[in-house]
């Protein structure tokens, strides 16, 4: 079953509380954080946000680290209650030691590859994360146009999974909406980040949104 993971930083900040009791009234899976130190990618977000909501609900947290030094984040987000802590590839100079760091921490690992990155950038770290995020748009904001090219690599990414026999999951970041969701989901995406177009502000309500996605999901994998 096809995973929906909204991304907070698209919430509506001022009334968290409420757009998480939404959120979970419309089963959604996971939560997904944005974190972003300014350097790494243009924008600035801390974690503090997640740890806010860590207080208030017991849905699983994934983090998407957008920061130029990793390391420096996992302790941090381990308090602040995520689960899994995503990197990106293109930052971490050495990742088997992040992915220890982070299961040091008591989380999960994920990896992240920019749209510029290719899927054999994985290769040899599937085995030891949980989930591969393919980036569908550049990273650190959000609002932006889906990069099309991204489905053949998310079909690789799938593939290279397949040939080694593992269960890690393709999760799929950007621009994940009512235009691109079956072609995300054809590829092979297993968990759906959905922002701004895809969920806050589809105009309907998230319980509808999830469902749509769900049914969707579930008639194209049959
Ligand atoms: C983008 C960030 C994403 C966005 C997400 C939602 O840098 O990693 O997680 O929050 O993509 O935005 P949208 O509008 O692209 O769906
Ligand atoms: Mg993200």
């Amino acid at each position: 079953m096809v995973k929906v993971a909204p991304a907070m930083m698209c919430a509506d900040l001022a009334n968290l509380e409420r757009e998480v009791r939404e959120l979970e009234a419309a089963h959604v899976d996971q939560l997904h954080f944005d974190v972003m130190d300014g350097h790494f990618v243009r924008n600035i977000m801390g974690p503090d946000t997640m740890a806010a909501v860590r207080g208030i609900t017991g849905l699983p947290f994934e983090v998407h680290l957008m920061v130029t030094c990793p390391d420096d984040y996992t302790e941090l987000c381990a308090r602040a209650g995520a689960d899994i802590i995503s990197f990106h590839a293109e930052a971490s100079t050495s990742a088997y030691r992040t992915i220890k760091l982070i299961r040091k921490v008591g989380c999960q690992p994920g990896l992240v590859i920019n749209p510029s990155t290719p899927p054999c950038a994985v290769r040899y770290i599937l085995e030891d994360v949980v989930t591969i995020t393919v980036m569908t748009v550049d990273p650190g904001f959000a609002g932006q146009e889906f990069i099309p090219r991204m489905l053949d690599k998310i079909e690789e990414v799938k593939a290279l999974i397949a040939d080694q026999g593992l269960n890690c999951l393709i999760q799929v970041d950007g621009a994940v909406n009512k235009r691109t969701l079956a072609q995300v989901i054809r590829a092979g995406a297993d968990i759906l980040v959905v922002g701004a177009s895809g969920l806050f502000r589809a105009g309907q309500a998230y319980s509808t949104t999830v469902e749509e996605i769900k049914s969707l999901a579930r008639s194209l994998r049959l």
